[in-house]
């Protein structure tokens, strides 16, 4: 499928102002090129925000079922292009097709969720004070809104955001991640084709300096951002200087509790697919393995043997379980923080190294497990995006819990353990967002809410019902047919 590596305003491609590109390339094969896209500044900014806002209030006018009509078609059009999108995508970011196929399956869930939704935008009626006086609220668009993703699920994401805006009556300016670009446009084209009238979706490219001008821009409503901590924070921080509504979906550190009585074979595969699946790259990635004492030994046991099998490649070869990561400064910083957890005294059980795949110059590192790992280590912290496993030995699920919310991150949490009542235990004590009993920490369905807590977000989510929460405004309305001023008969009600 061809799509003009440009920006989209107002119905038009258009390059940017300066003429200025960057260059993409494929992480598993970095000298394939897979293409250059307008590095976009201030005007070409201005010029997507201002056709945002002329189209906003006519997109906003439109039944919003006829809305969702045009989203159940962008989700019929991307079950047609599954393939073929998911191709483009695992060469653009790397993660084998399996999961590039998912990444799109997300999008079409999504899509057929929000259209369906289009015909639910609740507010309320309630009993007003007064007699003969109705009291009610409706739901409004919040106005323009900036969509600044990430590379890691370049089409999942963004779909995430971009269709609960659209369904509300929304416009949208949308900065795809500088990395995959592409995955980001083919999803775009989509809802092109699905009839989205022109200037109700348009896409400004470029790196951090394009997304600051797009944030600060006056006309600007609401922002909904996923990326990193120090970038959110920095965006949360302008919103809040310019009373904006902002969104943030941030880090993770995500633990996976291993009772004494869970099926180790069950979890065994809960930790393969959480820590090595998309190369460690997802916000929700396993990242610590707290086993109970009993079974630690076995279960690393299994994990290490279990690895072993893993074939890291490229993407795009069938029997490719693992993918690169995305550049070499991620690998650098993967390096760098094997380093980092031997220095600190962690036992380096499996992995540590990059790896060159004959023929094939990618960002490849070997599936990577740490045991001996205590709550102070570094490695126990912060976010290493990669495929690196921190196991920890508890002796309690008090213990394993305390060890769970030792971070500054609470995004996506597990417990595997066949006694129900620690199943439910778990879901009322851990500290994150989402908390899946005796299932791996990634694997989000589309109607539900997705985000964290502490540091991970600001109080908002993604997914199902709660993004409607964040892209609409309610309006009070009161309507009162007594045909008087009511003071009066207010105070004749107390009385
Ligand atoms: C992310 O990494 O930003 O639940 C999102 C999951 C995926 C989404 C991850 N569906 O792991």
């Amino acid at each position: 499928m061809s799509v003009p590596h440009q920006n989209y305003i107002d119905g038009t491609w258009r390059d940017a102002a300066s003429g200025q590109t960057f260059e993409v390339s494929n992480p598993a094969a970095p000298s394939e090129t897979i293409g250059h896209f307008p590095d976009s500044g201030p005007t070409d900014v201005d010029e997507t925000v201002e056709a945002a806002a002329q189209a906003q209030s006519d997109w906003a006018r439109r039944p919003a079922p006829q809305r969702g009509k045009m989203l159940r078609e962008a989700g019929d059009l991307l079950s047609d292009r599954k393939s073929e999108i998911a191709e483009a995508m695992t060469r653009e970011m790397g993660k084998p097709v399996f999961e590039t196929k998912g990444d799109v399956q997300e999008a079409i869930d999504t899509a057929y969720y929000t259209a369906s939704e289009t015909r639910r935008l609740f507010g309320h009626t309630v009993p007003s004070e007064l007699p003969d006086k109705m009291n009610m609220s409706i739901r409004r668009p919040v106005g323009v809104c900036a969509i600044i993703t990430a590379w890691n699920f370049p089409v999942a994401v963004p779909s995430w955001k971009i269709l609960p805006a659209l369904a509300a009556g929304n416009t949208v300016v949308f900065k795809p991640s500088e990395e995959a670009p592409r995955s980001g446009l083919l999803f775009i084209q989509t809802l092109l084709d699905a009839g989205i009238p022109d200037g109700v979706i348009n896409v400004v490219h470029g790196a951090g300096e394009t997304g600051s001008t797009l944030v600060e821009h006056p006309q600007v409503d609401a922002v909904g951002f996923t990326g990193s901590y120090d970038v959110g924070t920095s965006i949360a921080e302008t919103c809040g200087r310019l009373n904006k509504r902002v969104s943030l979906e941030m880090g993770g550190k995500n633990p996976m509790i291993v009772m004494e009585d869970a099926d180790l074979d069950l979890a065994l595969d809960g930790a393969i697919w959480g820590a090595y699946g998309t190369t460690g790259q997802r916000c929700t990635a396993t990242s610590r393995l707290i086993c109970h004492e009993s079974v630690h030994d076995r279960f690393v046991e299994m994990i290490e043997a279990e690895a072993e099998t893993l074939v890291l490649g490229d993407g795009t070869n069938d029997n490719t379980d693992v993918g690169p990561l995305i550049n070499e400064d991620a690998r650098e910083k993967v390096r760098r923080y094997v380093k980092i957890g031997q220095k600190e005294g962690a036992n380096l059980a499996m992995g540590g190294s990059p790896v060159s795949i004959e023929g094939n110059d990618g960002y490849f590192f070997e599936p990577t497990l740490f045991t001996d790992v205590t709550p102070d280590m570094r490695i126990a912290q912060e976010e290493i995006f990669g495929p690196v496993l921190s196991v920890f030995s508890v002796n309690s699920y008090e213990e394993a819990v305390d060890v769970a919310n030792d971070t500054r991150f609470g995004l996506s949490s597990a417990i595997y353990t066949d006694t129900v009542q620690l199943g439910f235990r778990a879901m009322r004590d851990l500290d994150a967002g989402i908390t899946y009993v005796n299932g791996p920490t990634i694997g989000a369905e589309a109607h539900m809410p997705f985000g964290g807590v502490k540091d991970t977000g600001n109080g908002h989510r993604d997914g199902g019902w709660a993004a409607f929460e964040f892209f609409t405004e309610h309006k009070t309305v009161y309507v009162d047919y007594s045909g008087q001023l009511q003071k009066a008969q207010m105070d004749s009600v107390e009385e």
